[in-house]
């Protein structure tokens, strides 16, 4: 049965030419003083030198839970315990279409480290907004900085 959370319309019953939608899952990590993990995308890809929150793309037949695990451990070196999604964001660019499950970590091991060349922040919450994002990551800051 599928529940609530999973949106993904099956390619079965997807409209005829719809362009399929890419899940991208990310986690919001904290340290111990609650400042946030941000990871600014290498040059040569897509949003190139943005600040992002660290995930990536599901691979086939993954859950979020599973490919968040593999995405922070391959980029960051860390074990992650995927705790409630924060919030979830459909976005439209011109070529593709996606959609961004962002989930609290709740428990997170080892140490982090940038795996693939990527520069690393720790952000207090209320210097998010000064980290130039793409488009789907600035719904997420609001997310965590609203009352
Ligand atoms: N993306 C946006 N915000 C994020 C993440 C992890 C990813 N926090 C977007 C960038 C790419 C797509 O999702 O367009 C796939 O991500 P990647 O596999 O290139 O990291
Ligand atoms: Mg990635």
């Amino acid at each position: 049965m599928p529940t609530a959370k999973q949106e993904t319309i099956p390619a079965a019953t997807a409209p005829a030419g719809a362009p399929r939608v890419i899940e991208v899952v990310a986690g919001v990590i904290r340290d111990r003083r609650g400042r946030i993990l941000l990871a600014r995308r290498t040059e040569g890809r897509d949003l190139a030198g943005l600040w992002e929150f660290p995930g990536g793309k599901h691979e086939a037949g993954e859950t979020a839970e599973a490919a968040l695990k593999r995405e922070l451990r391959e980029e960051l070196g860390i074990a992650v315990e995927p705790g409630d999604r924060v919030i979830r964001v459909p976005q439209a660019y011109p070529h593709k279409r996606l959609c961004l499950d962002v989930y609290d970590i709740r428990a997170w091991t080892g140490t982090v480290r940038g795996l693939e060349g990527q520069a690393l922040a720790w952000v207090p919450p209320h210097k998010l907004a000064d980290y130039p994002m793409p488009p789907a990551d600035v719904p997420v800051v609001a997310a965590l900085t609203q009352p």
